[in-house]
């Protein structure tokens, strides 16, 4: 089947996210290879660019330190910053501090090593000379090339969004990586350090309300600590059960949102081994709640690690699923800023993006 397409969806890919390869994982005691590897977002690009699905761009700007601002606090955007320099000066000892080591491998990179409990936080404030530890796993280590890849990732989501309320297009698909939906306010952590979808949420306010739908398989904890207390987003989210996936502590039914923000947050979490009837009917939900709500303007968090082959994952999602998932959110006719999030059966996203992006596009 050959299509032509009319109007390609313009995408937002920067070449620099290979700058953030990390070499290692730690999983079920075991060091791996790292999931979130470069070639995830190659094979999204080159086989959605050979279908003519999309129209690639490089990111038009820059998101700047003003608006990460809006999203993250300076001390986090500052620490980014300040370990990457690190790594490429390899003064190691400096940063134990903010509670990183430099892991021995070929390639240097810190990885978090301690997690501080709140009962522990006097002390730990003590031995750490004022500095504030802000990764809250060991799944985000930072090298020479993640601060640049980290704000490319953001510039791709931005770009998109500035897109969209310039007018030049109603949807736009941010080809992030890494990807950013359990980085918060403060925090790094699940291959994640700059909150790509929230970002883009917080520009769109411009617009009106905003709705994030997060369709990756783990919840996206940091996007719902960043609009916990926001009663113009609402953030809404189906993922494995925390109280038996990652990332545990966030992602539970009772989860509504702060005393300022009551009902703006939609936790659907459903059973490890979920198969596609299973997740529609809470998208049937999820789309309900969206309506309801009247966004003028729609983020998705966009994650393939739902699919049935993921090395991380458990749930069934098949080509098809994907085809409806992405049709039932084209029929909400709203703005939509696409923005790519986990996937890690690498061999297969590229199929996976295709089926999405036809049911969006309809073709
Ligand atoms: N025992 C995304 O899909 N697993 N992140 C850590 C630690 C981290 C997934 C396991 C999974 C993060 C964006
Ligand atoms: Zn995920």
């Amino acid at each position: 089947m050959e299509n032509l397409i009319a109007h390609p969806l313009p995408a937002f890919f920067s070449s620099d996210h290979a700058l953030h390869a990390p070499p290692v994982e730690f999983i079920h005691g075991k060091l791996v290879p790292y999931h979130e590897m470069p070639q995830r977002i190659e094979n999204i690009r080159q086989h959605l660019e050979s279908t003519g699905l999309i129209q690639v761009n490089q990111p038009s700007q820059k998101v700047t330190e003003a608006d990460l601002l809006r999203t993250h606090d300076a001390s986090m955007v500052a620490y980014l910053q300040t370990m990457s320099q690190g790594a490429a000066a390899a003064v190691r000892h400096d940063y134990a501090g903010y509670n990183m080591e430099a892991f021995a491998t070929d390639d240097d990179y810190f990885y978090a090593s301690v997690f501080p409990l709140a009962s522990m936080s006097g002390v730990v404030s003590q031995h750490m000379q004022g500095r504030k530890y802000f990764a809250f796993d060991g799944a985000a280590p930072l090298g020479k090339g993640t601060w640049q890849a980290v704000h490319s990732s953001a510039s791709a989501a931005w770009s998109g969004t500035q897109a969209i309320l310039n007018g030049q297009t109603r949807s736009a698909y941010a080809m992030c990586r890494p990807p950013g939906h359990h980085a918060g306010p403060n925090f790094i952590g699940g291959y994640c350090y700059l909150n790509n979808a929230a970002i883009a949420a917080k520009a769109f306010l411009s617009l009106g309300n905003v709705a994030i739908i997060d369709i990756d398989y783990h919840h996206g904890n940091g996007t719902q600590a960043i609009f916990w207390d926001e009663p113009r987003v609402l953030f809404a989210s189906i993922h494995a059960d925390p109280a038996q996936e990652y990332p545990a502590y966030a992602g539970y039914a009772g989860e509504t949102g702060g005393p300022g923000a009551q009902g703006t947050t939609l936790n659907l979490p459903l059973p490890p081994g979920t198969a596609e009837a299973g997740y529609l009917a809470a998208f049937d939900v999820l789309l309900a709640r969206v309506q309801a709500f009247s966004p003028a303007a729609l983020v998705v968090s966009l994650g393939f690690d739902t699919y049935k082959d993921d090395p991380i994952g458990t749930f069934k999602l098949d080509d098809g699923s994907y085809h409806k998932l992405g049709s039932l959110i084209s029929a909400l006719n709203l703005p939509v800023l696409y923005v790519q999030e986990g996937g890690y059966c690498v061999d297969a996203l590229g199929r996976l993006a295709e089926a999405f992006f036809r049911g969006v596009l309809d073709c």
